[in-house]
This record gives structure tokens, C-alpha cells and sequence, in this order.
């Protein structure tokens, strides 16, 4: 089976530098995918992507060197295995606040005796291998999403779930519960102290420790922190901030800092 770069690149401890889509296009995974990112995520949660676009844009990010990873809408068993099958090679699950959630979470991930995950691998056998039904359970990446309060709370329990691999930050939601105002780079003493405590319990535990950022320095940042798997910025926010430059430059303006969409 293909090996899971991911999963060599923690080995190795090299950060993981990951690729965010919202925009439903497997062109744009496709561009994505070829940038030079260790890996990019379809996000089926807040991203405007439904199975289909999901299936064709996880296609184009298999002819790159990017490991394709999905980031589903929830925690729904059914739809975690669909995605797995249309050959994501990581999951990202939104919202896991408890240990019970997480450990369903990983349930779906692995197929017997390790989870309860159906059989039918579909295209996990054209990206992985024929052999993928034997090593699935080993190469699939699974990170739970801390971005409540009580995902917080319970980080210990979270992370000692048997065969997750780590913990991705969600700081929007984080800082919403933790401070009322949405922000992913929040400044405030509650949002630090708990980025701080997801990743040194991260590295006590051996675990991954991710995180959601809004530009490459900030995830630079995040990294020299101590995380392992960041997101600087998704295709959106890019998206935007490449228009704004190149228009600010052409009437020889100043480039503005945020747009229509906050980024
Ligand atoms: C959050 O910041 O809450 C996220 O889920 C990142 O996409
Ligand atoms: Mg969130």
C-alpha cells in the first residue's frame, strides 16, 4: 500500500504543511495539490463541496504529490467511511468533545477488529494498492477537531483514544467558546493558554497537534510552537488576498489588509 507521507513526516518530526479547500473545483485541488504542500484537505464542513465535487477534487489530488485528506461535515460513521472509500488517505473531524465521540470517530476509520469500519474500499484500492484492505488500519491519518470547551477539558481522555493519531485546532470555534468573539488568531490570554495546553500535551502523549491558521507566518509560527500539522490559510482567503494585491498594484494603491471575506 502506498505509504502515508503524513505519517513518515511525524516519524520524522517534519512539520506537515497542509492545503485547505473550500472551493468546490477539482481544478483548484488540482493546482492546489502541485504547490508544493505536504498535504491538502476538502473541507466537506464548511466548504461549499458535496460528495461528488469531493470525489472528483480527492481524483485530481491524487495525480499530485499532496496527500489527500478530507474534512468531513461531522461525525457520522457512514459519511467518514464514503470518504475513506473515495480514497481519502486522512480524516479531519470537526467538533470531538468527548471521548466517546473521538473513539467512534477512529471506529470508522479502521476496518475489523480494530474498528467498525464496512468494506468496500473502492478508490482507497487505486490510490493505496491492491494490498490496501491489509494496511488501511496502519496508513490512514485520523485528527480530532479540539474547538469546544469540553473538547478542551477532556484533551487527555481525547488523545489517549486507541488509534487516533492527533488533534487539529479549530481557533475560530475554540475562541468562540472560549471568548465569545470567533477568531483565528485570537490574542487572548484563554485562547494562548489553551493552544499552549493542546500542544504540550500533544508532544507528552506522542501525538499529532494541528492547527488552522490564517497565513504562512502565522503558521510559521505555529510551528516553531511546536505543531506539527498546519493549515496557512485556505483557498479562499488566498483567493482574495491575490486579487486585492494584484488590483492595489495595478492603481498603484496600497494593498488592503482584509476584504469581503475578513481575511
Ligand atoms: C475553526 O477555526 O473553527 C475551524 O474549524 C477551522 O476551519
Ligand atoms: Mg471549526
Amino acid at each position: 500500500m502506498r505509504v502515508n507521507k503524513l505519517k513518515t513526516a511525524f516519524a520524522e518530526q517534519r512539520p506537515v504543511i497542509n492545503g485547505w479547500l473550500a472551493i468546490p473545483s477539482s481544478y483548484s485541488a488540482e493546482i492546489a495539490g502541485h504547490q508544493g504542500y505536504d498535504a491538502v484537505t476538502v473541507d466537506l464542513q464548511h466548504g461549499m463541496i458535496d460528495f461528488a465535487s469531493a470525489l472528483s477534487m480527492l481524483q485530481a489530488l491524487s495525480a499530485t504529490p499532496a496527500v489527500p485528506v478530507v474534512r468531513v461535515a461531522d461525525d457520522t460513521p457512514a459519511q467518514i467511511m464514503r470518504l475513506l472509500d473515495a480514497g481519502a488517505y486522512g480524516i479531519i473531524c470537526p467538533m470531538i468533545s468527548t471521548p466517546e465521540q473521538a473513539q467512534r470517530f477512529v471506529s470508522a476509520c479502521r476496518y475489523p477488529p480494530l474498528g467498525t469500519r464496512s468494506f468496500g474500499p473502492a478508490r482507497g484500492l487505486l490510490y493505496g494498492g491492491a494490498d490496501y484492505p491489509q494496511h488501511a488500519n496502519r496508513e490512514i491519518l485520523t485528527l480530532a477537531m479540539i474547538e469546544t470547551r469540553q473538547g478542551l477539558a477532556n484533551i487527555d481522555a481525547i488523545l489517549d483514544t486507541d488509534g487516533l493519531d492527533g488533534v487539529f485546532i479549530g481557533p475560530n470555534d475554540l475562541s468562540l467558546t472560549l471568548t465569545g468573539a470567533a477568531s483565528a488568531e485570537s490574542a487572548h490570554p484563554d485562547m494562548s493558554s489553551a493552544i499552549e495546553r493542546v500542544v504540550s500535551k500533544c508532544r507528552e502523549k506522542h501525538k499529532i497537534a494541528g492547527i488552522f491558521c490564517t497565513s504562512g507566518a502565522a503558521a510559521a509560527q505555529r510551528i516553531a510552537q511546536g505543531f506539527h500539522f498546519v493549515t496557512p490559510a485556505n483557498d479562499v482567503m488566498q483567493l482574495g488576498r491575490a486579487s486585492r494585491e494584484a488590483i492595489a498594484i495595478a492603481r498603484g494603491n496600497d494593498i488592503p489588509t482584509t476584504g469581503a471575506s475578513g481575511y
